[in-house]
């Protein structure tokens, strides 16, 4: 017998997995599946599985994991090499900050937005907590990832600002939520979901906090047929080992000037006749996101040059492909 479904969460080897009938179920996953095993996918949340009836049982197993259309990754915290899958089957990454309390931190967002653009995802941006701002100021200070492209959110849980757009951005797709402690994910989710009832005011970093394995992120069903992951642990988040020269394509603002800079491998940082850093010039681009560029740009290639260090030495330079 069997059956499919998609995984929501999974904890030391125990993996909950939601059937297409709706039934949750707590599964292992087949010998052969497992890491370690040369063509394994490794399973997260978000993956699309086939359960067997373990023969002579009652309980099922995993018994395929099916190609994914995307996936969100993220480097494994700590500096290591490799990277940690926190999802599959993405359809966009939503990136949650307040007005205040706590104060939003424009380069934790770029970051955010670098990494949903390195694995090709659509991203948007909320910005809740609207009663505690100024309208007109708050709108100003985004102005420039309206700009860039991103649809931006401005909500509040409190005076039910922007929930039924927000709602309707949801709506059938598979959303990663993610973004810091405390500017309200969870509020969001249970005012538009009131089913979901999750904890407000709750770090939900604690909640593994001393286990020796975590799979950090949860995948929640939606009552119209959308799922979202909420994800503990992003204060580490990483750039995964991205290729500094990828990373200006990661700016969607700056993809107009990027074949017009005099050298093809321009880094817009000091290169002469530089046609992102005219743009910043003449105010097409932000300074501020042009100055995170910079700030990760440089973070990159301190990370490449610590990569290449730590190199066998019977291996040649070489580019890290994906
Ligand atoms: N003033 C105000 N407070 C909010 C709003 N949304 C959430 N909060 C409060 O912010 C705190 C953190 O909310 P929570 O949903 O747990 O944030 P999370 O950590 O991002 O999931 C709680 O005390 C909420 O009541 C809002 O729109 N306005
Ligand atoms: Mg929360
Ligand atoms: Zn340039």
């Amino acid at each position: 017998m069997a059956t499919l479904g998609v995984v929501m969460s999974g904890t030391g080897g125990i993996w909950r997995v939601r059937t297409i009938t709706g039934d949750t179920l707590e599964v292992s996953l087949r010998g052969r599946l497992k890491k370690g095993n040369a063509d394994a996918l490794k399973l997260t949340v978000g993956d699309d599985v086939r359960l067997d009836r373990e023969a002579h049982g009652k309980s099922w197993a995993i018994a395929e994991i099916f190609p994914r259309r995307s996936q969100l990754a993220r480097r494994v915290p700590g500096g290591g090499h490799g990277e940690r899958i926190v999802a599959a089957n993405v359809d966009q990454v939503i990136v949650v900050f307040a007005t205040a309390k706590p104060e939003p931190h424009v380069r934790m967002l770029d970051r955010f937005l670098v990494i949903a653009e390195g694995n090709n995802l659509e991203a948007r941006i909320i910005i809740n907590k609207m009663d505690l701002a100024d309208e007109a100021g708050a709108r100003d200070r985004f102005r420039a990832y309206e700009r860039a492209g991103y649809p931006v959110h401005y909500t509040s849980v409190k005076k039910r600002l922007g929930l039924d757009e927000l709602h309707d951005a949801l709506a059938g797709r598979t959303s990663v939520l993610s973004g810091p402690s405390g500017v309200g994910k969870s509020s969001l989710l249970n005012n538009m979901y009131p089913g979901l009832n999750l904890r407000v005011g709750e770090i939900s970093e604690s909640v593994n906090k001393g286990r020796h394995t975590t799979v950090g992120a949860v995948l929640h069903p939606l009552p119209d047929r959308g799922y979202v992951v909420d994800t503990p642990g992003l204060r580490e988040v990483g750039m995964w080992g991205m290729p500094s020269e990828h990373l200006d394509g990661c700016f969607p603002e700056f993809r107009p000037s990027l074949d017009r800079c005099r050298f093809g491998d321009c880094t817009h940082v000091s290169e002469p006749d530089c046609e992102v850093r005219a743009a910043v010039g003449r105010g097409d681009i932000s300074s501020e996101r042009y100055d995170s560029y910079a700030k990760l740009r440089a973070e990159l290639e301190e990370t490449e040059k610590k990569w290449a260090n730590s190199k066998p030495v019977t291996h040649s330079p070489r580019k890290r492909g994906r």
